[in-house]
Protein backbone atom coordinates (compact mmCIF):
# COMPACT_ATOMS: atom_id res chain seq x y z
CA UNK A 1 0.00 0.00 0.00
CA UNK A 2 1.48 3.68 -0.71
CA UNK A 3 2.64 6.12 2.18
CA UNK A 4 0.38 8.39 3.43
CA UNK A 5 0.74 11.55 1.43
CA UNK A 6 -0.25 14.77 3.04
CA UNK A 7 -2.55 16.29 0.84
CA UNK A 8 -5.07 17.39 3.34
CA UNK A 9 -3.36 20.79 4.49
CA UNK A 10 -0.98 19.73 6.78
CA UNK A 11 0.94 22.13 8.22
CA UNK A 12 0.98 24.46 5.25
CA UNK A 13 -1.15 27.66 6.43
CA UNK A 14 -4.42 27.82 4.38
CA UNK A 15 -4.85 30.38 2.75
CA UNK A 16 -8.00 32.34 2.85
CA UNK A 17 -10.78 32.19 0.21
CA UNK A 18 -11.32 34.10 -2.67
CA UNK A 19 -14.59 36.55 -2.33
CA UNK A 20 -16.21 36.83 -5.48
CA UNK A 21 -18.12 39.87 -6.72
CA UNK A 22 -21.73 38.79 -4.92
CA UNK A 23 -20.47 38.31 -1.63
CA UNK A 24 -20.16 34.95 -1.90
CA UNK A 25 -16.88 32.51 -1.19
CA UNK A 26 -15.60 31.12 -4.75
CA UNK A 27 -14.70 27.27 -3.76
CA UNK A 28 -13.40 25.47 -6.76
CA UNK A 29 -14.28 21.93 -6.46
CA UNK A 30 -12.53 19.43 -9.03
CA UNK A 31 -14.56 16.19 -9.96
CA UNK A 32 -11.63 13.45 -10.48
CA UNK A 33 -11.65 10.12 -10.92
CA UNK A 34 -11.81 6.85 -13.85
CA UNK A 35 -13.62 7.00 -16.96
CA UNK A 36 -17.49 6.07 -16.00
CA UNK A 37 -17.20 5.80 -12.53
CA UNK A 38 -19.85 8.93 -12.29
CA UNK A 39 -18.58 11.54 -11.44
CA UNK A 40 -21.01 13.95 -14.21
CA UNK A 41 -23.71 11.80 -12.67
CA UNK A 42 -23.00 13.20 -9.12
CA UNK A 43 -22.89 16.79 -10.36
CA UNK A 44 -26.00 16.52 -11.91
CA UNK A 45 -28.05 15.07 -8.76
CA UNK A 46 -26.01 17.45 -6.46
CA UNK A 47 -27.10 20.20 -9.01
CA UNK A 48 -30.18 19.29 -10.28
CA UNK A 49 -31.74 16.35 -8.51
CA UNK A 50 -31.73 14.30 -11.55
CA UNK A 51 -30.30 10.99 -12.55
CA UNK A 52 -29.88 8.97 -16.40
CA UNK A 53 -28.52 5.67 -17.22
CA UNK A 54 -27.40 7.22 -20.24
CA UNK A 55 -23.29 7.10 -20.67
CA UNK A 56 -22.23 10.34 -22.25
CA UNK A 57 -18.44 10.39 -21.23
CA UNK A 58 -17.35 13.69 -20.46
CA UNK A 59 -15.15 15.29 -23.05
CA UNK A 60 -12.33 17.60 -21.44
CA UNK A 61 -13.48 19.69 -18.81
CA UNK A 62 -17.21 20.97 -17.92
CA UNK A 63 -18.54 23.59 -15.42
CA UNK A 64 -21.85 24.26 -13.19
CA UNK A 65 -21.87 26.00 -10.14
CA UNK A 66 -24.01 26.14 -7.33
CA UNK A 67 -24.49 28.64 -4.60
CA UNK A 68 -24.52 27.09 -0.92
CA UNK A 69 -25.08 28.57 2.67
CA UNK A 70 -22.24 26.38 4.60
CA UNK A 71 -22.75 27.78 8.65
CA UNK A 72 -24.46 31.01 7.69
CA UNK A 73 -21.69 31.64 4.90
CA UNK A 74 -22.10 32.17 1.12
CA UNK A 75 -20.09 29.96 -0.74
CA UNK A 76 -20.35 29.59 -5.27
CA UNK A 77 -19.32 25.93 -5.71
CA UNK A 78 -17.63 26.05 -8.81
CA UNK A 79 -17.81 22.51 -10.02
CA UNK A 80 -15.23 21.34 -12.54
CA UNK A 81 -16.14 17.98 -14.15
CA UNK A 82 -13.60 16.70 -15.95
CA UNK A 83 -12.96 13.93 -17.99
CA UNK A 84 -11.65 10.70 -16.53
CA UNK A 85 -10.61 9.22 -19.98
CA UNK A 86 -6.82 8.81 -19.75
CA UNK A 87 -6.53 10.57 -23.02
CA UNK A 88 -7.59 14.14 -21.60
CA UNK A 89 -5.25 13.61 -18.74
CA UNK A 90 -2.82 16.00 -19.60
CA UNK A 91 -5.37 18.17 -19.82
CA UNK A 92 -7.11 18.07 -16.73
CA UNK A 93 -4.42 17.84 -14.99
CA UNK A 94 -3.83 21.46 -15.60
CA UNK A 95 -7.04 22.32 -13.92
CA UNK A 96 -5.45 21.04 -10.83
CA UNK A 97 -3.15 24.45 -9.63
CA UNK A 98 -6.43 26.20 -8.40
CA UNK A 99 -8.60 23.51 -6.81
CA UNK A 100 -9.97 24.15 -3.22
CA UNK A 101 -11.28 20.65 -3.05
CA UNK A 102 -11.08 17.48 -5.05
CA UNK A 103 -14.08 14.98 -5.16
CA UNK A 104 -11.81 11.80 -5.63
CA UNK A 105 -14.39 9.30 -7.24
CA UNK A 106 -14.14 5.31 -8.00
CA UNK A 107 -16.75 3.35 -8.87
CA UNK A 108 -17.73 0.30 -6.00
CA UNK A 109 -18.74 -1.73 -8.65
CA UNK A 110 -15.19 -1.68 -10.70
CA UNK A 111 -11.89 -2.78 -9.15
CA UNK A 112 -9.72 -1.05 -11.65
CA UNK A 113 -11.17 2.20 -11.05
CA UNK A 114 -10.43 1.85 -7.05
CA UNK A 115 -7.19 0.88 -7.96
CA UNK A 116 -6.12 3.87 -9.79
CA UNK A 117 -7.12 6.33 -6.92
CA UNK A 118 -3.72 5.73 -5.62
CA UNK A 119 -2.69 7.61 -9.69
CA UNK A 120 -4.90 10.09 -9.21
CA UNK A 121 -3.65 10.95 -5.57
CA UNK A 122 0.01 11.17 -6.75
CA UNK A 123 -1.34 13.47 -9.62
CA UNK A 124 -3.22 15.21 -6.77
CA UNK A 125 -0.35 15.89 -4.49
CA UNK A 126 1.87 16.74 -7.24
CA UNK A 127 -0.17 19.44 -9.00
CA UNK A 128 -2.50 20.98 -6.04
CA UNK A 129 -2.12 23.53 -3.90
CA UNK A 130 -1.07 21.69 -0.61
CA UNK A 131 -3.77 23.18 1.59
CA UNK A 132 -6.68 22.19 -0.85
CA UNK A 133 -9.31 19.53 0.75
CA UNK A 134 -10.03 15.76 -0.61
CA UNK A 135 -13.18 13.50 -0.17
CA UNK A 136 -12.66 10.12 -1.53
CA UNK A 137 -15.76 8.90 -3.12
CA UNK A 138 -16.90 5.10 -3.43
CA UNK A 139 -19.73 5.91 -5.85
CA UNK A 140 -22.41 3.93 -7.71
CA UNK A 141 -23.46 2.21 -3.71
CA UNK A 142 -26.79 1.53 -5.41
CA UNK A 143 -25.35 -2.03 -7.01
CA UNK A 144 -24.88 -3.96 -3.85
CA UNK A 145 -24.61 -7.46 -5.54
CA UNK A 146 -22.02 -5.83 -8.15
CA UNK A 147 -19.93 -4.43 -5.25
CA UNK A 148 -16.33 -5.44 -5.65
CA UNK A 149 -14.82 -2.89 -3.38
CA UNK A 150 -15.40 -3.24 0.07
CA UNK A 151 -16.55 -0.12 2.26
CA UNK A 152 -13.98 -1.34 4.69
CA UNK A 153 -11.39 -0.79 2.02
CA UNK A 154 -12.37 2.35 0.68
CA UNK A 155 -12.55 3.82 4.16
CA UNK A 156 -9.16 2.20 5.07
CA UNK A 157 -7.64 4.19 2.16
CA UNK A 158 -8.81 7.24 3.02
CA UNK A 159 -7.43 6.89 6.37
CA UNK A 160 -3.94 5.98 5.30
CA UNK A 161 -4.12 9.85 3.05
CA UNK A 162 -6.15 11.37 5.41
CA UNK A 163 -8.68 11.94 4.10
CA UNK A 164 -12.41 12.11 4.14
CA UNK A 165 -14.88 9.10 2.69
CA UNK A 166 -18.08 8.60 1.51
CA UNK A 167 -20.04 5.96 -0.20
CA UNK A 168 -22.85 7.36 -2.87
CA UNK A 169 -25.10 6.61 -5.09
CA UNK A 170 -25.93 9.63 -7.83
CA UNK A 171 -29.01 6.88 -8.54
CA UNK A 172 -30.84 6.85 -5.69
CA UNK A 173 -29.14 10.29 -4.63
CA UNK A 174 -27.94 8.33 -1.14
CA UNK A 175 -25.12 10.24 0.38
CA UNK A 176 -24.87 12.94 -2.67
CA UNK A 177 -25.65 16.11 -0.42
CA UNK A 178 -23.91 14.87 2.57
CA UNK A 179 -20.56 14.00 0.65
CA UNK A 180 -20.63 17.95 -1.07
CA UNK A 181 -21.30 19.59 2.01
CA UNK A 182 -18.97 18.10 3.94
CA UNK A 183 -16.39 18.76 1.81
CA UNK A 184 -17.69 22.23 2.05
CA UNK A 185 -18.21 22.34 5.44
CA UNK A 186 -14.25 21.46 5.44
CA UNK A 187 -13.19 24.00 3.25
CA UNK A 188 -15.34 26.56 4.64
CA UNK A 189 -14.02 25.72 8.37
CA UNK A 190 -9.78 25.85 7.50
CA UNK A 191 -10.16 28.66 4.81
CA UNK A 192 -12.35 31.24 6.42
CA UNK A 193 -12.67 30.25 10.17
CA UNK A 194 -9.30 29.60 10.51
CA UNK A 195 -7.88 32.45 8.31
CA UNK A 196 -9.92 35.23 10.52
CA UNK A 197 -8.86 33.19 13.48
CA UNK A 198 -5.29 33.99 11.75
CA UNK A 199 -6.39 37.64 11.70
CA UNK A 200 -5.99 36.82 7.77
CA UNK A 201 -9.42 38.75 7.11
CA UNK A 202 -11.52 35.49 5.71
CA UNK A 203 -10.92 36.48 2.05
CA UNK A 204 -8.07 37.02 0.00
CA UNK A 205 -9.11 40.80 -1.32
CA UNK A 206 -9.49 43.96 1.05
CA UNK A 207 -7.48 42.36 3.13
CA UNK A 208 -7.94 42.58 6.85
CA UNK A 209 -5.12 44.10 8.15
CA UNK A 210 -4.34 42.44 11.06
CA UNK A 211 -7.88 42.89 12.48
CA UNK A 212 -11.02 40.73 12.18
CA UNK A 213 -13.15 41.70 9.61
CA UNK A 214 -17.34 41.21 9.99
CA UNK A 215 -18.40 38.69 8.34
CA UNK A 216 -20.59 40.16 5.18
CA UNK A 217 -23.31 37.53 6.13
CA UNK A 218 -23.99 38.34 9.01
CA UNK A 219 -25.73 41.51 9.08
N1 LIG B 1 -26.17 2.19 -10.78
C1 LIG B 1 -25.55 3.39 -10.83
N2 LIG B 1 -25.13 3.86 -12.02
C2 LIG B 1 -24.51 5.07 -12.02
C3 LIG B 1 -24.31 5.82 -10.83
N3 LIG B 1 -23.66 6.96 -11.17
C4 LIG B 1 -23.47 6.91 -12.48
N4 LIG B 1 -23.98 5.79 -13.01
C5 LIG B 1 -23.98 5.40 -14.43
O1 LIG B 1 -22.63 5.22 -14.82
C6 LIG B 1 -22.42 5.67 -16.16
C7 LIG B 1 -21.28 6.69 -16.18
O2 LIG B 1 -21.67 7.84 -15.44
P1 LIG B 1 -20.97 9.27 -15.68
O3 LIG B 1 -21.47 10.14 -14.58
O4 LIG B 1 -21.15 9.74 -17.05
O5 LIG B 1 -19.43 8.90 -15.45
P2 LIG B 1 -18.16 9.88 -15.48
O6 LIG B 1 -17.33 9.53 -14.30
O7 LIG B 1 -18.61 11.29 -15.59
O8 LIG B 1 -17.39 9.43 -16.80
P3 LIG B 1 -16.41 10.32 -17.73
O9 LIG B 1 -17.10 11.57 -18.07
O10 LIG B 1 -16.11 9.46 -18.93
O11 LIG B 1 -15.15 10.53 -16.93
C8 LIG B 1 -23.76 6.24 -16.63
O12 LIG B 1 -24.40 5.25 -17.39
C9 LIG B 1 -24.52 6.49 -15.35
O13 LIG B 1 -25.92 6.36 -15.51
C10 LIG B 1 -24.79 5.28 -9.60
O14 LIG B 1 -24.67 5.84 -8.52
N5 LIG B 1 -25.40 4.05 -9.67
MG1 LIG C 1 -18.34 12.72 -17.01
Amino acid sequence: MSQPINVGGGDVAPRPLQMGAKGAYIVRLLMVGDSSCGKTSLVLRFDQNVFSTRFVTTIGVDYRDKMVKIEGAPMRLQLWDTAGQERFRSLTSNFFGRADGFVLCYDVSNRPSFDHVIGWMRDIKTRAPPDCDIVLCGNKSDLESDRVVGTDEGRNLADEYGVQFFETSALTGSNVDGMFTSLATTIKRRRIDECEGRGGGGTSIGGGGGRRRRRPWAG
